[in-house]
């Protein structure tokens, strides 16, 4: 078989076992970006990319919480850096574009930056001290992820506008709770884009490693979701709370302001 014969019967397997989906796409500045494809592994040379290199997620499958422990749970299975970045201005809003979505994987969205000190491209998964900047839980019938697949599968965040300028991982994530009664039955589904953030911003909000993000055992974890649930505590550490985070796509069940603060003094 030729090289491309083969790459496009290893697409169409891929596309029939694609029930979850993966971000194919980052718009920035009104600039559409190519995301990181399972299927670039078979090309030569393989392609840089904005997001991070996930060979092992041809499958578009999940990491579970027995796994956040492990480095997994940072940017997917055996994540390699990303090549590329997005060039893109703090407190500007960014869409990520899922391929597709299942309607039963119900669930939190939730977006974390890390700052690279420098090169994403080099930087170890173990340095990256991640900090959440959105969250989307439940409101009254209605879950993050419904609003991202009623959203055109896209979602929007909003990068916080008095941050350090640098280079940064986003970690944008779902977490599929359809079967999140059963111990173990959560699903996590994050994703990794490298961001070359512009701005004149100096915060520099702590943020912890993505080993020490969720433990099996958190409330918005095991959960079940089949009930009338009152509140859902959404899981990982509290969003930071600077100008302009909080974006969501469209109606975030609690907005937050998105005018620009000045920046803080810290
Ligand atoms: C929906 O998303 C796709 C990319 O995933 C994009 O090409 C298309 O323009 C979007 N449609 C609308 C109506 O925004
Ligand atoms: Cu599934």
């Amino acid at each position: 078989m030729s090289v491309v014969q083969t790459v496009s019967v290893l697409s169409a397997l891929a596309a029939a076992v694609a029930a979850h989906g993966h971000v194919t796409g980052v718009v920035a500045d009104g600039v559409w970006h190519q995301n990181y494809e399972p299927e670039f592994q078979y090309r030569n040379p393989v392609p840089d990319a904005i997001g991070w290199s996930v060979p092992l997620a041809q499958d578009n499958g999940f990491v579970e919480p027995s796994s956040y422990n492990n480095l997994d749970i940072a940017c997917h299975k055996s994540a390699g850096n990303a090549k590329l970045y997005v060039p893109v201005k703090a407190g500007s809003e960014i869409q990520l574009q899922w391929n597709t979505w299942p309607e039963s994987h119900h669930g939190p969205v939730l977006d974390y930056l890390a700052d690279c000190a420098g090169d994403c491209t080099t930087v170890q998964k173990s340095a990256l001290k991640f900090f959440k900047i959105d969250a989307v839980g439940l409101s009254p019938g209605k879950w993050g992820a419904d609003e991202l697949l009623a959203n055109n599968n896209t979602w929007g965040v909003t990068i916080p506008s008095d941050i350090k300028p640098g280079k940064y991982v986003l970690r944008h994530e779902i977490i599929a709770l359809h079967s999140a009664g059963q111990s173990n039955g959560a699903q996590n589904y994050p994703q990794c884009v490298n961001l070359d953030i512009s701005g004149s911003g100096s915060a520099t909000p702590e943020g912890v490693v993505a080993t020490s993000l969720y433990k099996a055992t958190d409330p918005g974890i095991t959960v079940n979701i089949y009930q009338n649930l009152k509140d859902y505590t959404i899981p990982g550490p509290a969003p930071y709370k600077g100008g302009g985070s909080g974006g969501s796509s469209g109606g975030s069940p609690t907005p937050e302001p998105v005018t620009s603060a000045a920046p803080q003094p810290s």
